[in-house]
Parts: C-alpha cells; sequence; structure tokens
C-alpha cells in the first residue's frame, strides 16, 4: 500500500456503515461472492473470517478479496497475521486471546489497521490505550454464529463504550432487521450482521438494507 492509499483507506474507517465478515459455513453464495455484492452496494469494509480452509486456500481467497476490494473498501483478515501479510491486506481484526495488540503492531507496522474485539468499556479504553484503530463491540444480542460468544451485552452498552473510547465502535453479535436501528441510535459507528446477510440469497438487497438504515438513523 502506498502513503496516499493508506491515507484513503484510513480515512474510510471514518465512513464505515455496514461491515460486512465473511461466513463460508453460513454463506448460501459463497465467500466471493457474498464480498463482491457487498462492496458492490457501497460496503465499505470487509473482514475474512475464515476457520475451516487450508492456509493455502485462506491465502489463494485473501488475494482475490484484496482484489475485489482495491480501493473501493478496506480489507482485513480476522486473526491471521501471516495470511493478511502473504496478500498485504490493509489489516487485521483480532480477539482477546489471539496475538497481542502490541506483537500484531509490531509485525504489521503503523500504517495496518487493527481492530480488537472488546466485551465492554473497560476492554475498550484498554484497546485504544494498546493502539486499536476501532473496536468490535459484542454481542451486542444473543447469536449462535459464535459458538463461545457469550450473552448479549444489550444495546444499551454502546453508548457507555462510545462515551468512552475516540475510536470508531463496531457493534456485532445477534444484529437483524428486527433490531439494527436500536444499535445504531444508542451510537454504534456501524454494525456487523453476519447470519441476516450472508444466510440471504440476496446479499446486495440486504447489505443496501443495512447502509442505508444506518445512514438514516446516524443522520436522525
Ligand atoms: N463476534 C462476536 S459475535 C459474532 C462474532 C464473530 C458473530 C456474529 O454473527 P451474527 O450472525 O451477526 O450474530
Ligand atoms: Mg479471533
Amino acid at each position: 500500500m502506498n502513503q496516499n492509499d493508506f491515507n484513503l483507506k484510513s480515512s474510510l474507517l471514518n465512513e464505515i456503515d455496514f461491515y460486512l465478515v465473511t461466513d463460508s459455513g453460513l454463506s448460501k453464495n459463497g465467500t466471493l461472492s457474498d464480498v463482491r455484492e457487498a462492496v458492490e452496494s457501497g460496503c465499505k469494509i470487509v473482514q475474512y473470517r475464515e476457520k475451516d480452509k487450508s492456509t493455502k486456500e485462506m491465502v489463494e481467497e485473501a488475494s482475490e478479496i484484496k482484489r475485489i476490494c482495491s480501493t473501493r473498501a478496506i480489507f482485513l483478515v480476522n486473526d491471521r497475521i501471516d495470511v493478511a501479510l502473504a496478500v498485504d491486506a490493509d489489516g487485521v481484526h483480532i480477539g482477546q486471546d489471539d496475538m497481542p495488540i502490541e506483537t500484531a503492531r509490531k509485525l504489521l507496522g503503523e500504517d495496518k489497521i487493527i481492530g480488537l474485539s472488546v466485551n465492554g468499556r473497560e476492554e475498550a479504553v484498554l484497546a485504544e490505550k494498546q493502539g486499536a484503530d476501532y473496536i468490535g463491540l459484542g454481542p451486542i444480542f444473543d447469536t449462535a454464529t459464535k459458538k463461545d460468544a457469550g450473552d448479549g451485552i444489550g444495546p444499551l452498552k454502546i453508548r457507555e463504550v462510545k462515551d468512552a473510547v475516540k475510536i470508531p465502535v463496531v457493534a456485532i453479535g445477534g444484529i437483524n432487521k428486527g433490531n439494527c436501528e436500536s444499535v445504531i441510535q444508542n451510537g454504534a459507528d456501524s454494525l456487523v450482521a453476519i447470519s441476516a446477510v450472508v444466510c440471504s440469497d440476496d446479499v446486495k438487497r440486504e447489505t443496501e438494507y443495512f447502509i442505508d438504515m444506518v445512514r438514516k438513523n446516524k443522520k436522525a
């Protein structure tokens, strides 16, 4: 990534609305199709989250996703810093039990985006202090998509976290068309809805729905 691309991508981070996280186990049309459709619908951030494929397959798929995202969307890899480095992704998203953020930063350098999963205010404040570029807060609601996610913290916690940090707050976990407005109304900058989008046969339509909803509720 040259300096211009980096500036473009980091300023894109302040504009994210719907955030696509891939899930090949749940996807109806396949990960690459989901990414293509979401980015064509205006999604500005994609996280490649793959738990079942070989490293070789992941590097191939990640390199194709990078091509699709190009300068249109930020491209992050979940957990696998090696895969992110192999394809020169824009960054990674890591969890509390993944590689420590300071180590990830050393490996990736200052120019890459690092997102960290947090469960509440304390972890959020620490994440910001440790140099996270954004946080993924959740699970907001109970979800079957991530088996060890724990109980939903509820949308009111979003405001508490939002008031405690300056970096963007992305809400995740159990979010669907029925409850998404409360997530944005309580201060989330962006949201992830995995099953609600990738289980659909029309990822374009669902992505557009969430993008519109976020924009309307941010203005309101
Ligand atoms: N991290 C916290 S909850 C979750 C992840 C990856 C799963 C979200 O999936 P869904 O289908 O949007 O509830
Ligand atoms: Mg992880």
